[in-house]
């Protein structure tokens, strides 16, 4: 089996009994295929678990690995640690599962405990919903509908300048408000991200997202171009908490995608050295469904600001959901009065495997 080990706040789940953790595994289709990490996915097939309280309340959360990111494994290793996770509950089995189970975990013990106070989390509060966009799939006339969004994610990372001239064009067809940022996926090296940087101009962008192969060089690029960084994969593979605080050093923003960095708890600590240096933090979603974009709503909540918008535009592209109903978006932002009441996940959809 495969280890994830890597330190974690262990929590009170660990003391609770492992008849009331039980794990199912369901599929949801896609809007359109993904490629990523050399697959091309047209379903998400993944894990939740459900947490249940003495007094019968169900805490639902989802472990959803992504091909080619941190803690990726297959479905059949994913039953194996949910089976381990499931049996009898302990610290341990818990430190070698992969982050999308942590994560899981965790938010299920959030989603126990929003649902069991009146007062944890602050419904008021404004949370953005990112457009996702990508060259390949966008016709410029059907970016018109774009505007409605206030920040608006583009894919990035194959020829610089045809890519600087796409953010342009999309930003000539959105008009001056909404804010834009790109993603490269390390796929530049340093003299490309800097031909993109210089052909784009950094008044376009609020921020690139993982420019070029390596972190090491993100403070050349910073200072050639004057764009800000946002480090995403470079902190999830990070060794150890030095490597972490290297890459925080030179990036204006860290990306925080639970379902690869682990439990709530991993993900605030990781948020509190972030902004103890000054960079801004953006939780992102991995094509989750509603039960895994409310683990991350719930975290969002426990975040300080609203500004940067966080990343969640993968649900979007999420064609179905295992929630009764779909999280609504109002306008440009999630309606959390909605999200956050009380919510079922329909269990029909659902097949048990530990
Ligand atoms: O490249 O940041 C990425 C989702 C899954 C895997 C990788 C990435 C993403 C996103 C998250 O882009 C969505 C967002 O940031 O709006
Ligand atoms: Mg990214």
């Amino acid at each position: 089996m495969l280890s994830f080990s890597q330190s974690d706040g262990i929590s009170s789940t660990s003391m609770m009994d492992s008849s009331a953790i039980m794990w199912f595994r369901f599929r949801v289709p896609l809007r359109r295929p993904l490629t990523v990490g050399g697959q091309t996915l047209s379903f998400r097939e993944c894990l939740v678990v459900r947490l249940m309280s003495d007094d019968g309340a169900a805490g639902w959360g989802e472990a959803a690995p992504l091909p080619g990111f941190h803690g990726w494994c297959t479905i059949e290793e994913l039953i194996e640690h949910a089976h381990n996770a499931g049996k009898s509950f302990d610290a341990s089995r818990l430190l070698v599962s992969p982050p999308s189970v942590r994560f899981a975990m965790s938010s299920a013990e959030a989603w126990l405990l929003h649902d069991s106070q009146t007062d944890t989390a602050d419904v008021s509060r404004e949370v953005k919903a990112t457009l996702l966009i990508n060259r390949d799939n966008h016709s410029l006339e059907s970016l018109q509908q774009a505007m409605k969004y206030s920040c608006i994610k583009v894919k990035v990372g194959s020829d610089p300048v045809a890519d600087a001239t796409f953010v342009r064009e999309l930003r000539d067809a959105i008009g001056p408000e909404p804010k834009l940022r790109a993603d490269a996926n390390r796929r530049w090296n340093l003299n490309q991200a800097i031909e993109f940087g210089q052909a784009v101009g950094n008044e376009m962008l609020e921020f690139l997202e993982e420019p070029c192969d390596n972190p090491d060089n993100f403070e050349v690029l910073r200072n050639e171009t004057g764009l800000r960084i946002a480090a995403d994969e470079s902190v999830q593979d990070a060794g150890d908490s030095s490597a972490i605080e290297r890459i925080l050093d030179v990036s204006d923003y860290l990306v925080i995608k639970p379902t690869m960095i682990g439990s709530l708890d991993r993900c605030r600590e990781l948020a509190q050295r972030a902004y103890s240096r000054g960079a801004g933090v953006v939780v992102s979603s991995a094509y989750e469904t509603g039960v895994g974009m409310r683990g991350l709503l719930l975290l969002i909540l426990s975040l300080k600001g609203t500004d940067p918008a966080p990343g969640l535009g993968t649900y979007n592209l999420i064609a179905d959901d295992i929630l009764e109903s779909r999280l609504p978006i109002q306008g440009s932002s999630f309606d959390l009065q909605s999200a956050l009441r009380h919510v079922n996940v329909d269990t029909a959809s659902l097949e048990r495997i530990a």
